[in-house]
């Protein structure tokens, strides 16, 4: 007897996290065949879709017209929207904001946002603007914070480098072997390839205590480990791209 192919997802919707695609639009297609994700779904985005490589404008767009994504900024679009909103000064050229963007690989992101018309450039700086930092949801019995770099609510006792929250919350390292502020939480962060914390090639989410670092290193080629890993809250399953 032949099983319908699709069988699991009439029975379930399905709550999904991934982060740091950072402009490939390849590998963000492919992880959404591998969930198959559909309308019932929904898919949380830890921030940094942009930079680095060609797709990040194109990325954002979908996300911002797609109802079951969502998305919370990350330290490259904190990036963009300050360049952008820094005048360039008028003798010289100069933008610092943008100089900082560029040097993070924003250039890329920067020439597909200029070839887009005024309109559309405005709602989609409208709509970064008003990401949040953090998202708290309860999802198969347990509460999630969800956190680009670090939790916005540990800002006063461990932000002193920052000059605001935003920026501590979007560049802060989390560190999952030193750093438990909130235990009742299981906190999902981006932003820090698992590299970082523990070696592996192909990279592997890295979890520790209550926190999950779900960066795999999409931003980076497959000759050093870079992948998109997405973890599904109700299952547990976490699926990578090739
Ligand atoms: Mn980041």
């Amino acid at each position: 007897m032949r099983k319908p192919a699709r069988w699991k997802k009439e029975a379930v919707t399905l709550t999904y996290v991934l982060g740091d695609v950072h402009g490939r639009a390849d590998r963000f297609r492919a992880m959404l065949d591998r969930i198959r994700f559909t309308g019932q779904d929904t898919l949380y985005l830890l921030g940094d879709m942009i930079d680095r490589n060609p797709d990040g404008i194109e990325l954002l767009q979908q996300v911002r017209k797609t109802e079951n994504m969502q998305m919370i900024l990350g330290n490259h679009e904190h990036m963009m929207l300050q360049a952008l909103a820094e005048p360039t000064r008028p003798l010289f050229g100069r933008n610092e904001k943008r100089d900082l963007w560029y040097y993070n690989g924003g250039e890329v992101t920067h020439r597909a946002f200029r070839s887009l018309e005024k309109t559309e450039q405005r709602a989609l700086l409208d709509w970064l603007a008003g990401l949040p930092l953090n998202l708290e949801l309860n999802c198969a019995g347990r509460d999630w914070l969800l956190v680009h770099g670090s939790p916005a609510a540990s800002f006063p006792t461990r932000g002193h480098a920052y000059p605001d929250e935003t920026s501590y919350a979007v560049w802060e390292r989390l560190d999952p072997f030193t750093e438990n502020d909130f235990p009742e939480l299981t906190i999902l962060c981006g932003h820090t390839p698992t590299v970082y914390f523990r070696a592996a090639n192909p990279m592997e989410i890295v979890r520790n205590g209550n926190v999950i670092c779900l960066d795999c290193g999409c931003a980076f080629p497959q000759r050093v480990g870079g992948r998109l890993a997405c973890l599904c809250l109700e299952t547990d399953e976490v699926f990578y791209t090739d």
